[in-house]
């Protein structure tokens, strides 16, 4: 069984835990202090990050490597398309996702202020708008069929329901494709399975200095 070197609220491990929870793998998860990380990680995570998968190859780090490795080395349940064009299209989408989605919901989470959670939501929405155009005409991010590139972008939306809910912001009210597809894939029983049961309370005491916490809209 592979171990996966995790912490309970962090995204790129939840990627990982979603993956293999919709493909029926089992995994052994070992949660670590990141903020007294012990030899045995640094030892097998060169950034010193989580998630790490440890195979019986060796230790991968970096949640869209995981996934990949866990999805080709695991053919039952496909999330990638067969077709190359199309598989080289889905890389595409989870690097936007990756590098452009995920800085923007990690700046207007710990914003202390209103000019720097104002700039980071006008850019994340933009960005927004860019993945409902996909959306427009895929069921999916990853195309006609849930898969990869919907659980790398799942986390965030994890985040943007809570969000929601405890009346802080609503990030995604203005495009209602994003919301449609948002609504589709966290109601997954895959989404519900790796949340700690504390996840609201958690993500709360992370953004105790946070702006948006003490000024909901
Ligand atoms: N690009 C990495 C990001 C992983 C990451 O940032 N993990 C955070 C937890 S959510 C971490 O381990 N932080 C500890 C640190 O940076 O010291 C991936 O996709 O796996």
């Amino acid at each position: 069984m592979y171990e996966l070197a995790a912490f309970p609220t962090c995204p790129y491990v939840h990627r990982v835990q979603i993956l293999c929870h919709e493909k029926g793998i089992p995994l052994n998860v070992r949660h670590v202090n990141l903020k007294e990380k012990p030899d045995w990680l640094l030892e097998i995570s060169p950034r010193g990050k989580v998630p790490v998968l440890i195979t019986k190859e060796g230790p991968l780090f970096e949640s869209q490597a995981i996934c990949e490795f866990i999805e080709e080395s695991h053919v039952a349940s496909p999330m990638l398309p067969t077709d190359v064009f199309l598989k080289a299209q889905c890389r595409a989408w989870m690097s936007f996702v990756s590098d452009e989605l995920y800085p923007k919901a990690y700046q207007i989470q710990h914003a202390q202020d209103r000019e720097a959670a104002e700039s980071a939501l006008s850019v994340f929405r933009e960005k927004l708008d860019i993945l409902g155009d996909r959306l427009a005409n895929n069921c999916f991010l990853t195309g006609e069929h849930f898969g990869l590139v919907d659980i790398v972008a799942a986390p965030i939306f994890m985040r943007a329901e809570i969000f929601k809910a405890k009346g802080w912001l609503d990030i995604l009210g203005m495009n209602e494709h994003v919301q449609e597809w948002s609504n589709r894939v966290l109601s997954r029983p895959s989404m519900k399975a790796v949340l700690p049961d504390d996840f609201a309370d958690r993500i709360c005491q992370q953004m105790v200095e946070s702006w948006i916490l003490s000024n909901p809209q």
